[in-house]
């Protein structure tokens, strides 16, 4: 009878998981997410562990780099631990926790997404602060070039930091999104490459994420303008749609790991109900073939650093920078503007 009662519950939820399904893979006129029509589903990311050996060679044996590659076009994500050592992210993260406090005193001038609570913030762009472990990470360019193919373009370097509230202040959250806020190819040409200064947990505002979303509606499922503060939002009707099939999730993300998204994967900033600043960089890798003119801004004693990585053939990316003078670079680095204000599109 026990058994009885099972087998027939079993067959109740598969036949519920397959009517909605069927629902997401009618819906008219859209298109439907590649893990759905795959039949997988997961909330949680997957966690590629680096030995020691891989960390210190900065490059991942066949076995993680296929896990890596495939939960990136799976997924649109992929988490992979124990690749920065501590002490090289306690450096930047004293620095950046300072500037994010200043940033945040700027309230509703400052650059901040979304909401006041989440500031985009660039890292100090001078040769003290630039180590390679973090900024051109070889375990992260090995699994973008896996994907977007060799030598992808890094144009963007900046950061994330969700603020614990002011005295007074609310915690919010952003609206879920996508930063492919504009028409975009249908196939991977763009990764973000998160480094987390600190651990992050739901406690301290992790991301977000609604994994198996990066192939999903595009442009014709999202809210609000290109270049508007707010631009990007998922539709309502369609987060409930996949919320029903796979809800997102907030992992916690230990110190010492990389995240690498999909620049298209749905996700939102999450409040910080903690005493401490989540800082967390974001360098976004361009698929060779893609047309976008963006350009970094540093300062010119980082020249050295990328030309010998070049010339050790340890960069393998295009690195397209204005050079400006230290004096310059530490004047501006903290006039930037807010992630919606950059223009992530190519070239027709
Ligand atoms: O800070 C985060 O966790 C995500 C922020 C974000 O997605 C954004 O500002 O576009
Ligand atoms: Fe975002």
């Amino acid at each position: 009878m026990g058994r009885k009662n099972t087998s027939f519950r079993q067959t109740k939820t598969m036949m519920l998981l397959l009517f909605l399904r069927c629902r997401v893979a009618s819906l008219g006129g859209r298109r439907t997410f590649a893990s759905v029509a795959n039949g997988r589903f997961r909330s949680l990311p997957t966690v590629v562990k680096a030995s020691g050996i891989e960390a210190q060679k900065g490059f991942l044996e066949a076995r993680n780099l296929e896990k890596a590659v495939g939960a990136v076009h799976r997924d649109g994500l992929v988490v992979v631990e124990d690749v920065i050592s501590h002490d090289v992210l306690n450096q930047l993260n004293k620095k950046m926790v300072q500037d994010a406090r200043v940033l945040q005193g700027r309230g509703e001038d400052g650059p901040f997404n979304y909401n006041t609570g989440n500031l985009q913030q660039d890292a100090p762009p001078v040769a003290e602060f630039f180590n390679p472990a973090i900024f051109t990470n070889p375990i992260a360019t090995q699994i973008t070039t896996a994907v977007l193919g060799p030598r992808p373009k890094w144009t963007f370097c900046s950061a994330n930091s969700a603020m614990p509230p002011l005295p007074g202040g609310e915690p919010s959250r952003q609206p879920v999104h996508s930063d492919a806020d504009f028409k975009h190819p249908d196939h991977p040409f763009a990764l973000v490459v998160n480094v987390p200064l600190v651990s992050m947990t739901p406690e301290n505002g992790s991301t977000e994420i609604w994994l198996g979303t990066h192939n999903g509606t595009g442009v014709d499922g999202q809210e609000g303008a290109h270049g508007e503060r707010a631009s990007g939002r998922i539709q309502e009707d369609l987060l409930a749609q996949r919320r029903a099939i796979c809800p997102p999730s907030q992992p916690v993300v230990q110190k010492g790991s990389i995240v690498i998204r999909d620049l298209r994967l749905w996700h939102a900033g999450m409040p910080n109900l903690s005493k401490e600043v989540r800082v967390m960089l974001a360098m976004i890798h361009f698929a060779p073939w893609y047309r976008n003119p963006m350009r970094l801004e540093f300062s010119e004693d980082i020249k050295p650093v990328l030309e010998k990585l070049e010339s050790e053939g340890r960069l393998g990316l295009e690195v397209p920078v204005d050079w400006v003078t230290r004096e310059e670079a530490l004047k501006t680095y903290l006039n930037r503007g807010f992630g919606n204000s950059y223009d992530f599109d190519q070239t027709p």
